[in-house]
């Protein structure tokens, strides 16, 4: 098995050398890693984390192996001066507020950035003398960002990732920090950076574009992968003797009311005081739910020696005992406050026996306690998540419901909604919520990171352009096999030309695509950025009896049934006014640009402008739309002389995956073929399957996920040709 080295601040366990114990780190991170399963992941775990003290490291190498740490742990001795510099003045002071927009809390100084720079630098020192050749050194976290840009200096070779479990803030905010060159730089030095959301991974690239001045032309594989929990332990969990204790002995205090619950690290950015206004507010407005609902709020003691944090707390328990001064009464305390953590069973006791749970993060990278809280539900009587979306779960948890928690008065309204959610509802609801994260847990996060971390690896040598022949060496495979075939249109199938409307298909293109489509075995699929109307001129009218995807995947159309499916039918587009009011200025200002509404996506296009113009207004544009949207369920993309918005959903990732999905039987082989950015998002979600043989094949020469290349569109039609030679023969 490979090995692969997790390297983070802390370690999985603490050791206590007074009392002489071991304890589990606390916080998301710990707890999320602590959950893989190496078999399952297929790489043997061995974890590098800080210690301050030669006690503590002896101790815990001494663990090796045993229950407590789970994983092989390697403690780096760091001396408690320089730690409590690069913990303090520059992780807590700096790097925490300003990735989580809390502007005012950032303090700027260069001792902490020196002694930053120190202990990223004795951590790589130890994977640089640790690490074998064959070893893939996976980094976590915002503490240690300069480890991959260290490692990667004396070790170019060494497979580098890294990931951020904290939100990448908006290029706006992020070009404030004295130190974004330094940092940045580092992180380009890996293989692969990941993300909890899409809309970090983009302020990341905006701020690469921005401070850098460009992106990168080398291979770093950049990707969005939302972290997930150990689902099985928490289902085990919930159903333990000592779990069903405590919910016996709580039942017995809480009898018929009902429970908000909220388990928040002590901090800022969990949003404490905006939940406890909005409880307040929720028990003014609805008078009729006093002595009925109670805030049950677990606050875990963290950071206690910083004096903000110090602050915060007194904050929070003004407001929490002024609420129960003002509404409780000798029956009922409305805010039952716990400052301190619980047990495993005590928090799954909790999840279960209460009816709505309260997440109102002003920012969250992820939020695990909304996954546990789902996973930990009685399937016959579920609750309701009541979630911000400014955590990143909210891309996850599909059928959360959704919170402004800046928006006290309508997080109120949100909250007796959640109380008065009806059961079928919530039935349903919790149950897709619970499947899905059946089939994702931490390992399986684990796995597709490492997997992509490994295979360009191996794929490196394997990346290959079209031979003279027309013929890839795997398409002598082909041969009664079952073929699916996504196919681009512009840029693949057709040529790029100056005037949009006027593509036209050849002749033979047309041909070749009808004797693809017509073999039994394979099936042709067209997947276009177009609008349905276009796409019907060329096929439908045509009588190419192909299935079409329009709009990135948004519509698709079946010959069979001769219709159209709106593939997102309760999309919001409300975001498209505002889009277009954008657009039409920059429209005004730029000669010959012009707007194409697609329904799902609104483009706009400045092929035939004065050149040098158009590309400056186009990156202005571009950065303009990423800070007007960065909240909203959709995507900014540059293209070949276009930018485009685009609804999340109406992505050819998506669209190629739901595709798959409702194949029976799978096809033994995917070919998927494109040349803008948009067929990336096709590539990528195809290169990670592994229940198909994927072949995905990039037109152009630039940067791509596909292994496989043509150099023009002028020669697809040659690879069409060869293509159909193979499956016929
Ligand atoms: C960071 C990011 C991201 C909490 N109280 C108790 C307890 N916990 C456990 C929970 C959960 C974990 O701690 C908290 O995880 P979160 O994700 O909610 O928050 P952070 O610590 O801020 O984590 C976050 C995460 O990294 C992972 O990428 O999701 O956004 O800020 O697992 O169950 N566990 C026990 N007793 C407690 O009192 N036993």
């Amino acid at each position: 098995m490979s090995r692969c080295l997790l390297v983070s601040n802390r370690l999985p366990v603490a050791f206590d050398p007074k009392r002489n114990e071991f304890t589990p780190s606390a916080g998301g991170l710990a707890s999320a890693i602590r959950g893989l399963d190496a078999a399952k992941v297929g790489f043997a775990f061995e974890w590098f984390g800080i210690v301050t003290d030669d006690i503590a490291a002896a101790s815990i190498a001494e663990l090796r192996g045993e229950r407590q740490a789970q994983m092989l742990c390697h403690p780096v001795v760091v001396p408690k001066r320089t730690y409590d510099e690069y913990y303090n003045l520059y992780c807590n002071n700096v790097l925490w507020p300003l990735f989580h927009y809390e502007r005012s809390m950032v303090r700027h100084n260069q001792d902490g950035w020196l002694a930053y720079c120190e202990v990223n630098r004795l951590m790589a020192e130890t994977i640089l003398t640790q690490a074998k050749d064959d070893d893939i050194v996976w980094v976590h976290d915002f503490q240690l960002l300069l480890v991959p840009g260290l490692v990667k200096e004396h070790r170019p070779e060494l497979r580098v990732g890294f990931f951020l479990h904290i939100p990448f803030p908006s290029s706006e905010i992020f070009r404030e920090l004295p130190q974004r060159k330094e940092i940045l730089q580092s992180l380009l030095r890996c293989d692969q950076i990941g993300f909890h959301d899409l809309s970090y991974l983009n302020h990341f690239r905006s701020s690469v574009q921005r401070i850098l001045g460009e992106l990168p032309t080398e291979e770093v594989n950049w990707g969005v992968y939302p972290i997930s929990i150990d689902v099985d332990h928490f289902l085990r969990l919930a159903r333990s003797e000592e779990t069903r204790h405590f919910v016996k002995k709580y039942l017995e205090n809480k009898k018929d009311m009902r429970w908000v619950l909220g388990i928040d690290r002590l901090d800022y950015i969990k949003g404490l005081l905006l939940k406890l206004s909005a409880f307040k507010a929720f028990l003014k407005k609805f008078p009729g739910e006093r002595e009925r609902v109670q805030l049950v709020q677990v606050v875990i003691p963290s950071r206690i020696d910083v004096p903000e944090y110090k602050g915060l707390k007194a904050k929070i328990e003004q407001l929490a005992s002024s609420i129960n001064g003002e509404f409780g009464t000798p029956a009922w305390t409305p805010v039952q406050y716990l400052y301190h953590s619980v047990s495993e069973a005590e928090l799954s006791a909790l999840y279960q026996l209460s009816e709505v749970l309260h997440v109102g993060s002003r920012r969250d990278g992820m939020n695990l306690v909304s996954l546990e809280y789902v996973v930990s539900q009685d399937e016959n009587d579920p609750g309701v998540v009541l979630l911000s979306e400014f955590a990143g779960a909210h891309s996850t948890l599909s059928y959360a419901m959704s919170i402004n928690p800046w928006n006290i008065h309508d997080t109120a309204t949100r909250l007796r909604e959640a109380l008065h959610h009806p059961e079928v509802k919530r039935r349903g609801e919790m149950a897709a919520m619970k499947d899905f994260l059946r089939g994702y847990t931490s390992s399986d996060w684990a796995r597709t990171i490492l997997r992509e971390l490994t295979i360009p690896h191996r794929e490196a040598a394997r990346v290959q352009s079209l031979p003279s022949d027309g013929r890839f060496p795997w398409m002598s495979q082909l041969r009664d096999q079952r073929v699916l075939f996504f196919c681009d249109l512009d840029g693949t199938l057709a040529p790029i030309i100056q005037h949009p409307k006027d593509v036209r298909l050849q002749a033979r293109t047309v041909e070749l695509i009808q004797s693809i489509s017509k073999r039994g075995s394979c099936e042709f699929v067209i997947v276009s950025g177009r609008d349905k109307e276009f796409l019907e001129e060329q096929f439908v009218d045509n009588d190419l009896d192909v299935p079409l995807a329009a709009c990135h995947g948004a519509y698709s159309y079946s010959p069979l049934e001769q219709k159209w499916k709106n593939l997102i039918p309760n999309d919001s587009t409300r975001w498209k006014e505002k889009v277009l009011e954008i657009l039409t200025l920059y429209t005004r200002r730029t000669p010959e640009s012009f707007i194409e509404d697609k329904g799902h996506a609104i483009t706009w296009h400045y092929r035939n402008s004065p050149r040098e113009f158009a590309e400056f207004l186009a990156t202005k544009l571009f950065f303009e739309l990423e800070e007007t949207l960065a909240n909203q369920p959709v995507q900014v993309n540059r293209g070949k002389k276009v930018i485009e918005v685009k609804s999340m959903h109406a992505n050819k990732g998506y669209f190629v995956q739901n595709w798959l999905q409702a194949r029976e039987p799978r096809p033994d082989v995917v070919v998927a073929i494109g040349d803008d950015t948009t067929d990336e998002d096709m590539f990528a979600a195809l290169q990670a399957r592994t229940d198909v043989r994927p072949y995905c094949i990039k037109v152009g020469k630039e940067k791509s996920h596909a292994p496989f290349f043509i150099k023009d569109q002028a020669s697809v039609n040659l690879f069409l040709e060869k293509f159909l030679q193979s499956i016929d023969t």
